[in-house]
């Protein structure tokens, strides 16, 4: 059996401002079972980056282990990767935006990955706020060692063997909100109408933006009785519809006054909301956490842009690093001589 996509190309495939079709974003065949909810956000991903025209040379991709880690696999094969190690891929994305802050980073990362082994590593992120998109594969279990109950199972939820889970799962999103993201979202695998918009929208956010992805696992996770499997997740769905207007692009849709809501990012973009409630406004935290924790109440699952601080500065602005790629700097500018160095000396006396 053969991995690699074939190369043939249609001819009149649509092509992006770049000009690039989007089997220039395409990875190898995906080895994931055949239904699950990974392989739809690796399609989102793709087309997503796609749509934004972002050369693939210019973006890395950097997960941990799981199934949902496997995922940068299986999309944008000619970009930048790092598969690290289980929990890990905060440290790795931090040091690679610390060198090279001129790249597209997108993490994607488990509920098992990030909510438990994870969970000191993500917190920081968040903390430091590392300009890249991340993006949890969430299906409440550890479908890569066979399904085991993970971290974010919902209480009450019954495993395939038919145990019921007796603990609160976490819920990454009301955490990250908690803990200061200045981004974020939630979304389902089945919903690519909201989910690409979303990771358009993370991916030009200036900052930490993290999307927490209900991801069903067919295979352990998907049966009567689980509140992460297709069915139950579609029959509890809140969603806040979106669209993503990059900056460079007119806007050219009207939308009726009242039914949508524009938030504009740092670099001019522009995200409608629709059907979101009228009182909803994305820059309120604590009217954030509100929102999802009323939804929780009544069996609601709420997914849309949830929070967004549009005064967000990231890791390296706050830090006023070079805004050149470390890799890019000369001689001269790495090592400035032995007069500046002593003057750094002398400084420190
Ligand atoms: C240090 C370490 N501990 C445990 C494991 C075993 N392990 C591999 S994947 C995984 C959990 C995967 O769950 P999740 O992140 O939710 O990904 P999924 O497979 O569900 O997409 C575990 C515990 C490991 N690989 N490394
Ligand atoms: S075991 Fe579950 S999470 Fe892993 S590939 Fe199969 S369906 Fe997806
Ligand atoms: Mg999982």
């Amino acid at each position: 059996m053969s991995y690699i996509k074939p190369k043939f190309r249609h001819p009149r495939l649509q092509k992006n401002a770049l000009g690039f079709t989007v089997a220039d974003y395409d990875g190898a065949i995906s080895t994931l079972c055949a239904g699950c909810g990974h392989d739809s956000i690796s399609a989102a991903i793709r087309n997503a980056c796609f749509e934004s025209a972002i050369p693939p040379h210019r973006i890395a991709k950097v997960s941990g282990i799981g199934c949902s880690s496997k995922m940068p696999t299986y999309f944008l094969g000619k970009s930048h990767g790092f598969n690290s190690v289980h929990g890990r891929m905060p440290s790795v994305a931090t040091g690679a935006s610390l060198a090279n802050r001129a790249l597209t980073y997108i993490g994607v990362s488990g509920d098992g990955d990030t909510a438990s082994i994870g969970m000191g590593q993500f917190i920081h992120l968040i903390r430091r706020n590392v300009n890249m998109t991340y993006i949890v594969a969430n299906n409440g279990c550890y479908g890569l060692t066979k399904g085991q109950d993970s971290a974010t199972a919902d209480l009450g939820s019954v495993a395939k063997g038919g145990a019921v889970n007796p603990f609160d799962g976490i819920d990454l999103a009301s955490l990250a909100i908690l803990q200061g993201a200045s981004f974020v979202g939630r979304s389902f695998s089945g919903d690519k109408e909201q989910l690409e918009p979303l990771i358009r929208a993370a991916m030009a956010h200036n900052g930490f933006a993290f999307i927490d992805v209900v991801s069903p696992c067919v295979t352990f996770n998907n049966h009567t009785g689980s509140t992460k499997s297709y069915s139950n997740t579609r029959e509890h769905l809140e969603p806040m519809a979106l669209d993503f207007v990059p900056m460079r692009e007119e806007i050219r849709t009207q939308y009726a006054e009242g039914s949508t809501q524009s938030v504009t990012l740092h670099d001019g973009s522009v995200i409608h909301l629709h059907k979101a409630d009228s009182g909803y406004k994305t820059d309120d935290r604590m009217g954030a956490l509100n929102a999802i924790q009323s939804g929780n109440d009544a069996d609601r699952i709420l997914t849309g842009l949830l929070y967004l601080d549009p005064n967000s500065k990231d890791l390296n602005t706050n830090l006023n690093l070079a805004t050149r790629p470390l890799n890019e700097l000369g001689r001269r500018e790495l090592c400035p001589g032995s007069k500046v160095l002593d003057s750094i000396n002398e400084g420190l006396r």
